[in-house]
């Protein structure tokens, strides 16, 4: 164990006490690492090992658990996309039965998001500097506001070739937003609204999201503070499940291939601790609301 991440070693050992424990530190913005928890293909499935199974255009297939429908693979058969599907929403219940087993409490206010399966090799994958996820950052996404909300994801490495998926983490939360905070622009109150009318944005982004995406920009962009901030290099095995906050957690992906992820979103007031969730770390800094409707 360090300041980065925690082991859990087996779902049986489970009780009250270990559940607070975990969720404490997660919350903190610790990596819970299962180095010996994975989900594992089905033979019928192995043929999607291949970075062809996704189409041109896309670096993931995605896929949402509530509507079941299968993005970024139209290249292949109706019989392939069905096995496709039925493999993410595979991916899924594994996901949704961790969080049962180690975040029981956060189980009735959870909405899921999307399930991402990741074929391609992602160092010197090309890409503009703000989807370069081989930078440390945490996650925001300027079509999809959160409006305060925690993402939190489950990853599982899937490599059939013994590769590991090696990350970077970051410094603590606290120590990003003391040295970018007071470099961001505030909103402009004209920009959010018009960006939800011409559908930019999926709902409305508040300062809160404003503030977390200008956050994620400004850490990507700044070359010398990538090179230079204190990190930990973290390799994923293969057959290892990871879980972690991205919106708190600064981290980055730099070298891997096959990767499958459960997005979940989680209201702060489900927290064990809300003022551990960013968006109160940001309203206390900045001594204002963030998810009022106005800039
Ligand atoms: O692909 C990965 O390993 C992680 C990429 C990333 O930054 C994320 O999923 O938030
Ligand atoms: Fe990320």
């Amino acid at each position: 164990m360090n300041h980065f991440t925690f082991g859990i070693d087996a779902l049986s050992s489970i009780d009250e006490s270990t559940v607070r424990t975990i969720t404490a530190r997660l919350e903190e913005g610790r990596v819970a690492y299962l180095s010996n928890m994975a989900f594992s293909l089905n033979k019928n499935e192995t043929q999607f090992l291949s970075p062809n199974s996704i189409d041109n255009k896309s670096k993931n297939i995605s896929y949402h658990p509530l509507t079941q429908q299968v993005r970024g693979c139209e290249h292949l058969s109706a019989e392939q996309r069905a096995l496709l599907q039925s493999f993410m929403q595979r991916y899924y219940d594994y996901a949704k039965d961790l969080i049962q087993a180690l975040l029981p409490s956060y189980v009735d206010s959870l909405e899921v998001g999307r399930t991402s399966y990741r074929p391609v090799e992602i160092k010197g994958r090309p890409s503009s500097y703000r989807k370069d996820d081989t930078l440390l950052h945490v996650d925001a996404f300027p079509s999809m506001p959160v409006q305060g909300r925690r993402i939190l994801r489950v990853f599982c490495n899937v490599n059939p070739h013994g590769q590991p998926r090696v990350w970077n983490l970051g410094e603590p939360f606290a120590n990003v937003v003391d040295r970018f905070l007071p470099t961001l622009a505030a909103p402009n109150p004209i920009i959010a609204p018009l960006l939800k009318t011409l559908t930019i944005t999926k709902g409305l982004r508040t300062p809160y999201d404003h503030y977390m995406l200008q956050l994620h920009n400004a850490m990507k962009a700044d070359s010398a503070y990538q090179a230079d901030v204190a990190k930990m290099q973290m390799p994923f095995p293969p057959e290892t499940t990871w879980i972690v906050f991205t919106d708190k957690t600064s981290h980055a992906a730099l070298t891997g291939q096959y990767l499958l992820e459960q997005t979940f979103y989680l209201p702060t007031s489900a927290m064990q601790d809300p003022q551990l969730a960013p968006l109160h770390i940001l309203e206390t800094k900045l001594g204002r609301s963030l998810t009022g409707r106005s800039g």
